[in-house]
């Protein structure tokens, strides 16, 4: 294995000595490497990965010297429009130096919703004429390969590091604070709301360890798992996933279970369910003030005002709250609003502390069987 040590090193020493990204599970060690030895003008955790390639190159334009964009594969999708109409040589030919971590691998056993990704990581670079190659675990080599991907960089090229799983040594983040002290915890918020929810209300939970924990508070209640869509991947679009399901199901409640990374991620979104005015929707975000799933890097969750962003695009109620009590008073309120309905769409920010259960699994169903008992469900 790789020190992300060595590795940041190598960059320095070559003058990138610039980072924007969003965190990955398999970058999970040189993510909080970066996030502990890079100050805040050093380090930029973006809103989302294509972000990320608009901060690179406004670093280069300052400055002249590339910077380094970390991400999942998932965040391929996210990077490929300012990679085609921003960096691209037949626009405005600006390095930059990717680090993808390949989820998916073929041959490599990952979860449902990195098996495709997985499979295109490489060929999407083709496609979009950027070389790559898949960094070695061996210092030497890899050694070998950053110079590679330096002289690309020199001849101003988009160039990726294509990082595989167990690459980088074990490194634990020590910057790990909350910037306030909060005693619930993510998983006993999301049962407290999933036990306030009506017999004919949906859940669409997002990415990570919120909807696992969904699934197994189901589980250990004996529940079938149809009334809750388990968004695992498509991190960001939970809320719109919502909002559709809410504008044509106007009798359902719908309750997005958000997390602050993934609602930041595209932010926008919160306007639009805003100007829907759906009738039926609850947002809910657990902030933690971090990207909890992958690593527990930060986001900036905890040091924004999320309820005024909400009232700000056109949510006409919000709620925050920080313990149980008050959560339970805030579901009550919400819930005897809706029957009937008066002011919707509502915000219900619930700030929970970091970390999870060590033995939380992952759902048990596929995807597909997720969608069908969903969709009857909502024939019902
Ligand atoms: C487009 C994309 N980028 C990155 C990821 C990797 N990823 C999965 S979960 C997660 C963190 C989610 O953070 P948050 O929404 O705050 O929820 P938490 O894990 O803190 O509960 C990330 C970055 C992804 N799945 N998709």
């Amino acid at each position: 294995m790789i020190k992300s040590s060595f590795f940041i090193e190598k960059l320095r020493e070559n003058g990138i000595d610039c980072f924007a990204g969003v965190p990955d599970s398999l970058l999970k060690n040189i993510c909080a490497y970066i996030t502990d030895h890079c100050d805040a003008e050093h380090n930029i955790i973006a809103a989302n990965e294509g972000a990320a390639v608009g901060l690179a190159a406004g670093h280069y334009l300052a400055t002249g010297q590339p910077a380094c964009v970390y991400m999942q594969n998932s965040g391929e999708g996210n990077i490929i429009n300012p990679l085609a109409s921003l960096t691209d040589p037949e626009v405005y030919n600006i390095p930059v130096l990717l680090l993808i971590g390949w989820r998916g691998r073929p041959g490599v056993h990952d979860e449902p919703q990195h098996v495709k990704q997985g499979k295109v990581t490489t060929g999407l670079l083709n496609v979009m004429g950027i070389n790559y190659d898949v960094l070695s675990k061996e210092e030497d080599k890899a050694e070998k390969q950053i110079a590679q991907a330096i002289e690309a960089l020199k001849r101003k090229e988009v160039y990726a590091l294509v990082i595989e799983k167990d690459t980088f040594d074990n490194y634990t983040l020590i910057n790990n604070q909350s910037p306030i002290t909060l005693n619930l915890s993510r998983e006993e918020a999301i049962q407290t709301v999933a036990a306030a929810l009506g017999e004919k209300d949906c859940i669409v939970s997002t990415t990570g360890m919120i909807s696992r924990e969904l699934f197994e508070y189901r589980a250990a209640m004996h529940q079938g798992h149809e009334r809750d869509f388990l968004t695992v991947g498509s991190m960001g679009h939970a809320s719109q996933i919502a909002l559709g399901i809410a504008m044509v199901k106007p009798d359902r409640k719908v309750w997005c279970f958000d997390g602050d990374g993934a609602a930041i991620m595209h932010m926008g979104s919160m306007a639009i369910v805003a100007s829907k005015a759906p009738k039926n929707y609850i947002h809910v975000v657990f902030n933690n003030g971090a990207h909890d799933s992958v690593g527990g890097q930060p986001t900036v969750g905890l040091n924004i005002d999320l309820p005024a962003v909400a009232k700000a695009v056109g949510y006409p109620k919000t709620y925050s709250v920080s313990t149980k009590e008050e959560l339970e008073k805030a579901l009550a309120s919400i819930t005897q609003n809706l029957s009937p309905i008066t002011t919707s769409p509502i915000l219900l920010e619930i700030k929970v502390k970091k970390g999870n259960r060590k033995d939380l699994g992952r759902p048990t169903t596929t995807p597909v069987q997720n969608k069908e008992a969903l969709m009857d469900f909502l024939k019902g």
